[in-house]
């Protein structure tokens, strides 16, 4: 009778097992995977998957949640939380929440997921398998051609690596030579010097009482400067400059708010509540001066040029060793120097000779007379003018071979990729135009953009850094990195994040602004392509059945 009654029982489950998975050639409950269906066993009892209870067989799939993990309800709707497995048989296996199971969506391209809501799913694995196997060889075979030119591009890569070596070794080699010339011309330029300084003993006194002459001519200038200035705030004509009366004149209105502070007048005093002409010229005109010269400027007035008088005789020699200058300082106008008028506070202008002010030297500028050196002195000077040159000259040459060479070691030492198969991209461009812009992409230069409505280029990046979040084999140098581009209104500086992917066309593909000023570019490369697996078919090793 016991035998009687369970043989029933089993066969009750076998037809239960039947109706809910038809289609299946291996028997299990609907809408559970291959791998799970051992779990499902219906001579027993059914163990939660997460152990949260055992229930009779009979209940899963019964439309009642049990389970707290939704697991005996692999083929109905009634957890929330469980998943329904769809075979696909032909093409991709998937799992859809329960919540799908018959809501009228066909998710599962076998149907399956629809068995009872009467929606009109047929069974489209077969045509979609199809498709995305053909996708997929296509993609393989992509891949191949893609890594086979990818060698072409490390050979490549290779070779430029190599020339660079060679260039600068040839660099260097270079560099010795110019520096050992400039040693020479050095050697040459102090001997110069030190006859023409020799020279020049005879005429130090002369030399100094013509630049002291000079000198008295600058102070002379800028004293006179200094009366018209005082003349100008001296409204009362008292002889005496007053806090007020700086007040009342804007020009010395640093700031620019439209009126001379308490703080701008107390600044340009020096703390005196009156000055008489001594005192401003000593304590405050070296203050005020660019103040005035830049006022002055605006009104169209003569610039100052009252501290380098002119001139009619020829420009004495520079004084030995004067070359020490840098290359750099070169052209830099003194009398430019001399006149700082962005910053009025600078105190750099001020003369403490200014304070040893003499009355007498209110008198006109007198020209000062040059001096003249008897002809072999002139000759000495001639020589270690030239020498300096011919010193300077050395010293440019060794300079440019530096820079060369830091310029070609930065490149060599630029990381181009594992295999410097991103080498062949120094110095060439990629674009991509959008309704709006015109995207370029200067591989470890810059990544910018210009409207084609006219408008500058916009700079969206230098050259950062290898960015890739990638967790296969390309790893970091799946993304490129360009940072500190131009600034954004309200936002951060702008920056680009270019995806690599494989492809056998070096093309920048597309270009978007995902978050305001941070820009995201997708260029395809045979140099991001990986060595392709014969049969790595990813459609193949997922089908189920
Ligand atoms: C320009 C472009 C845009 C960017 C805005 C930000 O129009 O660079 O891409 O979003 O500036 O103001």
């Amino acid at each position: 009778m016991v035998q009687l009654i369970q043989d029933c029982l089993r066969l009750l489950l076998v037809s239960f097992l039947l109706s809910c998975s038809l289609g299946s050639e291996v028997l299990r409950p609907r809408g559970v995977s291959l791998i799970k269906a051992s779990l499902y066993d219906p001579a027993r009892d059914f163990s939660c998957l997460d152990g949260s209870g055992t229930i009779p067989f009979r209940n899963v799939n019964d439309d009642y949640c049990d389970c707290r993990d939704g697991s005996d309800e692999p083929g109905t709707s009634a957890c929330p939380n469980g998943f329904f497995h769809c075979s696909n048989k032909g093409h991709i296996p998937l799992d859809v929440r329960s919540s799908r199971v018959n809501d009228g969506i066909c998710d599962c391209c076998d149907a399956s997921d629809e068995w009872a809501s009467g929606a009109d799913c047929t069974d489209q694995c077969q045509e979609f398998g199809r498709a995305a196997r053909e996708e997929a060889l296509r993609k393989e075979e992509e891949s191949k051609k893609g890594y086979s030119l990818k060698l072409g591009m490390i050979e490549q890569g290779k070779n430029m690596k190599q020339e660079r070596k060679e260039k600068i070794a040839l660099i260097e080699l270079e560099l010795q030579q110019a520096e050992s010339v400039r040693a020479e011309q050095e050697t040459l330029k102090l001997a110069a010097e030190e006859l023409e300084s020799a020279a020049l003993e005879q005429y130090k006194e002369a030399n100094e009482a013509k630049k002291a002459a000079e000198d008295a001519i600058k102070l002379a200038a800028s004293e006179a400067e200094a009366k018209e200035a005082f003349g100008e705030l001296d409204t009362d004509g008292d002889g005496a400059v007053t806090k007020q009366e700086v007040q009342a004149d804007t020009t010395y209105d640093t700031n620019r708010d439209g009126s001379v502070s308490d703080d701008e007048a107390t600044f340009y005093m020096q703390h005196a509540d009156s000055l008489d002409f001594h005192e401003f010229f000593t304590k405050s005109w070296h203050l005020m001066r660019p103040a005035y010269h830049v006022a002055k400027n605006k009104a169209g007035a003569p610039p100052p040029s009252l501290f380098t008088p002119p001139s009619t005789t020829p420009p004495p020699p520079p004084p030995p060793h004067s070359e020490e200058k840098s290359v750099d300082d070169e052209g830099e106008d003194e009398s430019l120097l001399d006149d700082d008028e962005e910053n009025p506070e600078d105190e750099d202008d001020y003369d403490p000779e200014l304070d040893n002010v003499d009355e007498g030297l209110l008198d006109e500028p007198t020209e000062v007379p040059d001096v003249v050196y008897d002809d072999e002195t002139q000759g000495l000077v001639d020589a270690a003018n030239a020498a300096r040159s011919s010193y300077q000259d050395a010293q440019r040459s060794v300079d440019a071979l530096k820079k060369q060479l830091s310029e070609e070691q930065a490149s060599l030492d630029k990381d181009f990729g594992p295999e410097d198969e991103f080498r062949v991209f120094e110095g060439r461009c990629f674009e991509y135009t959008d309704r709006e812009y015109t995207y370029k992409l200067c591989p470890f230069d810059t990544a910018s953009q210009i409207p084609k409505n006219g408008g500058g280029e916009t700079r969206l990046g230098t050259w950062h850094d290898w960015e890739g979040e990638d967790t296969g084999p390309r790893g970091k140098y799946s993304a490129m990195k360009y940072t500190n581009g131009q600034g954004c209104w309200n936002g951060p500086n702008r920056s680009t994040l270019v995806h690599l992917r494989c492809g056998v066309e070096n093309e920048l593909i597309s270009a978007a602004e995902p978050s305001k000023c941070e820009y995201v570019f997708i260029f395809t490369t045979p140099a991001a392509c990986d060595a392709v697996e014969d049969g790595s078919d990813e459609h193949a090793q997922h089908t189920e059945l």
